[in-house]
């Protein structure tokens, strides 16, 4: 290394602004205590270390993108289409209080408070590489838990074949849906089978904290070996259907994103090669890798599959 290593890095110095805002949100999500929250002992670390969650044997070693390039570098079009928009505009989104329903195909619809989705199960650290369809990619530190803990609950039917994710739709917190760029709400989708992987996971937080509005507070999906636009941000339904649900960028331009959308560097998009990426933060390109390299674990969910038509 040619450069010195600063002892605190860039990305651990909290400015007071985000720092208070961050407590006033534990605060509202019953994870700090009064006393904690008025005395003079909590330090910024301290508050990001309180979800606490469970080291995975699921996350990847490989370095982490900074926390500014995760939270600053964003795709979500309810706030504008540049990348800088989300972390500029999304302050209008009020995380809490907050619902998600969970119906359709299942013998226990019900809707859940995002308190309670923070409890429903242990929180889990799960560092995954992240591929946009645009050629980038990021390693995030995510915090959630398996989404099959929540399917489980609801006791999907024997006709659940498909889980439907819908995004908010309120253009007063949510301005860019006010310009026709998609058909609003959001909507994404999965297979049952993909649903209820291991790695598809409930994420409420990133880098140990709650996570922030850019990424898609309060709950959202992440489904690591896919194009980052299967993981839904800030999820008010989950529906179990019968038929492939019809999704947002699917409906929007049909040619170029199919239902599927696993990250596959053999498959061009039509307007261009999705055989390298660029990791945020470093120069040059690499190779994209088959499933964004998580094969061994989902490869046999597409067996028999043609992986070109089913793109
Ligand atoms: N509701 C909603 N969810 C969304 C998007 C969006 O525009 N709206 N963008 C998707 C895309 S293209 C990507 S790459 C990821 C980006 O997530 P991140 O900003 O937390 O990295 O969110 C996905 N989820
Ligand atoms: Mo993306």
């Amino acid at each position: 290394m040619t450069h010195r290593q600063p002892a605190i890095a860039p990305s651990e110095i909290t400015p007071r602004a985000v720092f208070e805002q961050r407590r006033a949100l534990l605060r509202q999500a019953g994870l700090l205590g009064a006393g904690m929250a008025t005395g003079g002992l909590l330090l910024p670390g301290t508050a990001r270390a309180n979800l606490a969650p469970r080291p995975s044997a699921l996350s990847t070693t490989e370095a982490r993108t900074p926390h500014k390039d995760v939270t600053t570098y964003n795709n979500f079009y309810e706030f504008g289409t540049g990348k800088d928009d989300p972390a500029e505009r999304a302050g209008t989104l009020k995380p809490r209080p907050w619902t998600v329903m969970v119906e359709g195909e299942c013998a226990k619809p019900r809707r859940w408070d995002v308190d309670e989705l923070l409890k429903l199960a242990a929180l889990e650290e799960r560092v995954y590489r992240m591929r946009c369809v645009e050629g980038w990619s990021m390693v995030i530190p995510w915090v959630g838990y398996p989404l099959s803990e929540l399917i489980r609950r609801a006791e999907p039917t024997a006709k659940a074949r498909y889980v439907e994710f819908t995004t908010l739709l309120d253009p007063k917190q949510m301005p860019g849906q006010r310009a026709a760029v998609l058909e609003w709400p959001y909507v994404e989708g999965l297979r049952m089978d993909e649903a209820m992987h291991p790695l598809a996971i409930l994420c409420l937080g990133l880098y140990g904290e709650l996570l922030p509005n850019q990424n898609g507070a309060p709950v959202r999906m992440v489904v690591p070996w896919k194009y980052g636009f299967k993981s839904a941000k800030s999820i008010v339904r989950i529906r179990f259907t019968e038929a492939e649900p019809r999704t947002a960028w699917n409906k929007a331009i049909p040619g170029e994103y199919g239902f599927y959308s696993n990250v596959n560097p053999n498959v061009d998009h039509p307007r261009w090669s999705q055989r390298r990426e660029r990791r945020i933060g470093e120069f040059g390109k690499r190779d994209t890798l088959m499933f964004n390299g998580y094969a061994e674990q989902v490869a046999s969910l597409y067996a028999g599959m043609d992986l070109r038509k089913f793109f």
